[in-house]
């Protein structure tokens, strides 16, 4: 198995598709990533995914191209006022998919660099920990979906400051 590490890792979301699996290494697979279009000149917009870790791990950092600060959210009710506030890690049990998305956790793309228009691929790096500490990071191509893309209970959050 002297064959380069990097296509494999790079393949795994459609590798987990597949199916297969790649039991000595933890790993985290990512499905249904997109990405909130934009408008142009707005400042920040929404990440969305379902991660899969096969151990205890955590989300812990976000990095993209498009975008100067990229941050992790949780949405907060106080009373009937929508917020949102950044957390620092997302627990990912093992092999239970935990879902960003608009109605929970969201990755915050702000103060981005271009405009996101639809039908274009986001790339996100994450980085994940897993118990021991060790981390991975996962190359995600996200697609971008319509501003009225559905949002679940039907808030659409990000006209919301920051
Ligand atoms: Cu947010």
């Amino acid at each position: 198995m002297a064959v380069s590490l990097q296509p494999i890792k790079r393949g795994l979301a459609a590798i987990a598709l597949l199916g297969l699996a790649l039991p000595a290494l933890a790993q985290t697979t990512v499905s249904d990533a997109w990405v909130r279009a934009s408008v142009p000149h707005q400042p920040s917009t929404g990440a969305f995914m379902t991660l899969t870790a096969s151990t205890d791990s955590k989300l812990v950092g976000v990095a993209s191209p498009v975008a100067k600060t990229v941050q992790v959210h949780e949405m907060t009710m106080n009373g009937d006022v929508m917020g949102m506030k950044e957390v620092k890690a997302v627990e990912l049990p093992a092999g239970k998919p935990v879902s960003l998305d608009p109605n929970g956790y969201h990755v915050m793309l702000m103060g981005l660099t271009q405009q996101v228009k639809e039908g274009e691929k986001v790339p996100l790096t994450l980085t994940i920990e897993d118990a021991k500490g060790t981390k991975e990071t996962v190359e995600v191509q996200a697609e971008v979906r319509p501003l009225n893309a559905e949002a679940g209970g039907g808030h659409d959050h990000m006209h919301m400051n920051h």
